[in-house]
């Protein structure tokens, strides 16, 4: 095979490394899940392993094999005195692994590692059946995901916190993707913990920016998220079923790749229909290459969707097809080469 180098013939160490994937993964999320990376945080000096077992109530040994992987895979940093190991966290654990940073990634680990893991041990059966896994799983029916995502205000509070790390973290790129600054009242139409509309809101201060969810989802995101003079406002309410209010300019983040394609249609052209003339709709994606061969990251998004909706990742033709036959124009695709790309079309 091509792809194969020689080197990888003679001793198959880039396939060892990708099968060994899910052990990195797992150690990561163990020591966040732990409370490793706070606990480095807090201390303000390194720690031996007997100081991190006794403060975090684990064992010695085991501490102690987990910081050294931490070490080697450079997420954490030791020191030598006197024969002694002393374990510091890197700038980079400290900014995306501790709980109290700002750009804490924390309920993202902890989702993947209680949540998504767990569906991903049935990926034989996923790619078998071809449909999601929550009723193996979790013991709940498959049909309607939102009611298996949310099964529980736990399970609802853990995903929306993996909504809010994300778009913490890849938020802006989305806000600056285009000048949105004509949209003058801005929906966000299943806009979760109101990370994403924060920042939208904080850079188009002239413009209203709402957050529409199911009920449940916004008496927890203002339960659980608000903000002090938050600078967004919160509607419950289903944009499948309820009305979808007016607006010059909708948002659909991680929505369209949820649902199936006759589903999506139905809802861009309720959009189109609820949107304020000169309006538009901003979809914030995690795009394929048209010819669907990368990135790696967003083929795993897909099979990630898969095992949890009834829906996938897809390349940026898809997009404009589904916007076209909505009745939305002039339809421009501005890839940030993160996580999340943006797409902009006009009524
Ligand atoms: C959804 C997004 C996600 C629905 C279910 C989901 C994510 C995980 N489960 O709209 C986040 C993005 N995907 C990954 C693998 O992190």
């Amino acid at each position: 095979a091509e792809h194969l180098s020689q080197s990888e013939l003679d001793y198959p160490f880039k396939l060892m490394e990708y099968l060994n994937g899910f052990r990195i993964s797992k150690a990561i999320f163990s020591a966040c899940e732990l409370g490793v990376f706070d606990l480095l945080l807090e201390s303000q000096k390194p720690l031996t392993a007997g100081e991190v077992a006794q403060k975090l109530g684990t064992s010695g040994d085991g501490i102690e094999r987990l910081l050294d992987l931490l070490v080697a895979i450079e997420i954490l940093e030791v020191e030598l005195m006197q024969g002694t190991a002393y374990y510091n966290s890197t700038d980079v654990a400290n900014l995306y692994l501790a709980k109290s940073s700002p750009k804490s990634l924390h309920s993202l680990i902890i989702y993947h590692s209680q949540t998504t893991y767990p569906l991903w041990n049935n990926l034989v059966d996923a790619v078998r059946e071809g449909k999601n896994q929550n009723e193996k799983t979790f013991g709940l029916p498959s049909e309607e995901i939102f009611s298996a995502i949310y099964r529980s205000e736990e399970e609802m509070l853990k995903f929306m916190g993996l909504m809010n790390s994300t778009w913490v973290i890849d938020g802006h790129d989305i806000a600056t993707a285009f000048d949105l600054s004509c949209f003058k009242s801005i929906i966000d139409l299943g806009g979760c913990s109101g990370a994403l509309a924060r920042e939208i809101a904080k850079e188009y201060p002239s413009s209203t920016v709402m957050v529409l969810d199911l009920p449940e989802v916004i008496q927890s995101a203002q339960r659980h998220f608000a903000q002090q003079n938050d600078t967004i406002c919160f509607q419950e309410g289903n944009f499948f079923d309820g009305e979808i209010p007016s607006a010059d300019l909708y948002i659909l983040a991680r929505i369209i790749h949820d649902w199936k394609d006759d589903k999506n249609v139905k809802l861009l052209k309720k959009i189109h229909s609820a949107c304020n003339k000169g309006g538009g709709v901003l979809i914030a994606e995690a795009l394929l290459f048209e010819n669907r061969r990368g990135p790696t990251m967003v083929q795993t998004f897909s099979l990630n969707m898969l095992v949890q909706t009834e829906g996938k990742e897809h390349p940026p033709s898809y997009y404009t097809h589904l916007l076209t036959e909505a009745g939305f124009r002039d339809v421009q695709v501005y890839r940030t080469g993160k996580s999340y790309d943006a797409i902009l079309a006009l009524k």
